[in-house]
């Protein structure tokens, strides 16, 4: 066969199995550490009902919630290497992995929420959600995730003194780590799967969460202090393996990120309600919540951490383009 045939023939074979690939069924496997009623876990089946709907069932989503297909460090792994396709995790547990999530996921480095959906929603997010390519994985879309704060069995925290010698549980992201040094406590990195019990039996003092974590868990129940020092906003983040992408045709591509676009407020819409929820059942059980908090002498501590996580000039600039966001 002469090279014009062989190319012909090359070209062909593309244009039929790019035709094929636009017909092909695909039933995403979703993971989420969190129960079905979370909404994290909605949402996204809110994105598989919408992909069905546009496609009559071809493309579909099978959500396993609740760790069914184990905790985030492990399901990471899986989505990179394809074995699981959609997964919602938080940003801490891709702080090793994908440097740039360090940045959102830094202390104090929103001001509010509304600052935090401003970066999110706008370039510094895409450009963000970009940066998971290399990584082996696809950036869909952020979902909200409050603010974190401390809780802990042992007393009230009211300034990082309080919170000198207490062993804290941490999620598996080296910036937690350090953020929870520099604030005098022992970091205790763990899956969250693990720390009600590791709370309860003393091997921790506490850990850290926002409102409807701290309540879905039941962690409320065994560390009864929870102060609102809000550290840290660090987002929720739904990723898809880039394995499983790029077995998908183009149109099924935009598909997918418009189905995951459009999950975002419906998210947004049941975070708020369950905030509520959550707030709610936790003052109902008599917890002693410390509200007002100075959280000067917080910020002052993370100056160490921010040297030491936002440590090329590429990444301390994205730090001061998202404080220079209004
Ligand atoms: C939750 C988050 C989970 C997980 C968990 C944790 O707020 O939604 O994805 O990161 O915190 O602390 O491990």
């Amino acid at each position: 066969m002469n090279r014009i045939r062989m190319t012909v023939l090359a070209g062909a074979m593309a244009l039929a199995s790019s035709g094929a690939a636009a017909q092909d069924s695909h039933v995403f496997k979703a993971a989420d550490t969190h129960a079905a009623d979370y909404p994290t876990v909605v949402a996204v089946e809110h994105m598989g009902k919408l992909l069905s709907d546009w496609t009559g069932g071809r493309l579909a989503i099978q959500t396993f919630p609740g760790r069914q297909l184990g905790e985030e460090k492990d399901t990471i792994q899986q989505t990179i290497i394809g074995a699981i396709d959609i997964n919602r995790v938080n940003l801490a547990p891709l702080n090793n992995i994908v440097p740039e999530t360090a940045i959102p996921s830094l202390p104090y480095i929103f001001r509010s929420i509304d600052h935090m959906h401003r970066v999110m929603d706008g370039q510094i997010g895409q450009e963000i959600l970009a940066s998971f390519e290399p990584h082996g994985l696809v950036g869909l879309a952020f979902y909200d995730s409050g603010a974190r704060s401390f809780y802990n069995t042992q007393r009230p925290i009211r300034s990082p003194e309080d919170l000198i010698g207490l062993r804290i549980r941490v999620q598996n992201s080296d910036l937690f780590v350090g953020m929870v040094e520099a604030l005098g406590a022992n970091a205790t990195p763990m899956e969250f799967g693990q720390v009600y019990d590791a709370l309860r039996s003393g091997v921790i003092d506490g850990a850290e969460n926002n409102w409807p974590s701290y309540e879905s868990t039941r962690h409320f129940e065994v560390a009864g202090y929870y102060t609102l020092d809000q550290h840290s906003m660090s987002p929720e983040v739904l990723v898809m393996s880039k394995a499983s992408w790029d077995k998908l045709s183009a149109a099924d591509q935009s598909l997918v990120a418009k189905a995951a676009a459009l999950s975002v407020p419906v998210m947004r819409a049941a975070w708020n309600e369950r905030v509520e929820r959550s707030r709610a059942e936790v003052i109902a059980n008599g917890n002693e919540i410390v509200e007002e908090v100075d959280k000067q002498p917080f910020i002052d501590a993370m100056a160490p951490v921010y040297a030491k996580f936002a440590s090329t000039p590429a990444l301390s600039d994205l730090v001061k383009r998202i404080q220079a966001v209004k």
